[in-house]
């Protein structure tokens, strides 16, 4: 299973550096985009810079493309308008470029904080609703909505990921229950490029972790079966100084975003 032309957009940032090699094969051309900085184009590499905030770049962007791996964006809380220019404006962008240029398959690297105000307590699977922890929570909300939308009226299918925390090694107690390792996170993906009939499929994403808060089985279809575990790291976590009981990374599900902002600029 192979496309032609996958566009990875967010290729700068710390999980598309990693995806830049590791969709490699799952392409035969990756196009490779970013504001930042990209390096130099190895062989099946193109890369093309585009700000998603500009809709015209977007739409030259995801021309020829078979494929798109959304993940260029802000990924963290950060005031609205910032918000609005990368994520909601990038999102639609994307989807409307999608639409013309007879794009079918979309990832969509959503996040936990489209339901971070859920407590820890709660397990949740993706039939329930969203309580975003911030601007940047309802921005992945609001991508959902586009790609529930493309799908319903357009036919475009997309696997929405609600990343937990990608990594390479868990950095405290909330992370051990929503990290998400690379090699899983590529195989996430992988499914969600080739697992026929998805529609728009929404899959929390996280590797094999004890204590999970998350139900993924509304994903079952994907057939995705996480490979590694936060517990490899349950001794270092372990010997960290333990957070007061009311701390925010230790009740509710987003953590320390739940307890951001206000900004207020004017
Ligand atoms: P990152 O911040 O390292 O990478 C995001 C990239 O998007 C950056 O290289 C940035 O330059 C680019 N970008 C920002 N604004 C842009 C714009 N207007 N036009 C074009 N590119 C723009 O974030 P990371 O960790 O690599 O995350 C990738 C995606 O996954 C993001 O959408 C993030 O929201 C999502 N995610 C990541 C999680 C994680 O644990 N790493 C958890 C949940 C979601
Ligand atoms: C996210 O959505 C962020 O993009 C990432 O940087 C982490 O903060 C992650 O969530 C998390 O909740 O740990």
């Amino acid at each position: 299973n192979r496309f032609e032309r996958v566009l990875l957009t967010g290729a700068a940032g710390g999980l598309g550096r990693v995806l830049r090699e590791t969709l490699k094969p799952m392409a035969r051309i990756l196009r490779l985009s970013d504001v930042q900085p990209l390096g130099e184009a190895a062989e099946g590499e193109e890369l093309q810079p585009c700000d998603l905030a500009d809709r015209q770049a977007v739409d030259e962007l995801v021309r020829g493309c078979d494929a798109i791996v959304h993940m260029g964006g802000v990924s963290v809380e950060r005031p609205f308008e910032e918000i609005l220019e990368a994520n909601i404006k990038g999102i639609f962008h994307i989807y409307e470029a999608a639409r013309r240029h007879g794009v079918r398959r979309v990832i969509f690297a959503s996040s936990n904080h489209a339901v971070g105000f859920y407590p820890q307590a709660q397990t949740i699977d993706a039939a329930m609703p969203t309580r975003p922890d911030g601007y940047y929570g309802l921005s992945k909300m609001y991508g959902e909505g586009m790609a529930s939308f493309y799908h319903d009226r357009y036919g475009i299918e997309t696997l929405s990921i609600r990343i937990g925390s990608s990594f390479p090694e868990p950095r405290d107690r909330r992370m051990m229950h929503i990290w998400l390792s690379y090699r899983d996170l590529t195989e996430l993906i992988r499914r969600g490029l080739f697992t026929p009939g998805i529609g728009h499929t929404i899959a929390f994403g996280l590797s094999d972790n004890k204590e999970p808060w998350w139900d993924n089985r509304l994903a079952a279809h994907l057939g995705y079966t996480p490979q590694d575990t936060s517990e490899a790291f349950r001794a270092q976590i372990d010997s960290l100084p333990m957070p007061a009981a009311d701390d925010p990374t230790m009740v509710l599900q987003g953590g320390a975003f739940t307890a951001q902002g206000p900004f207020d600029p004017l």
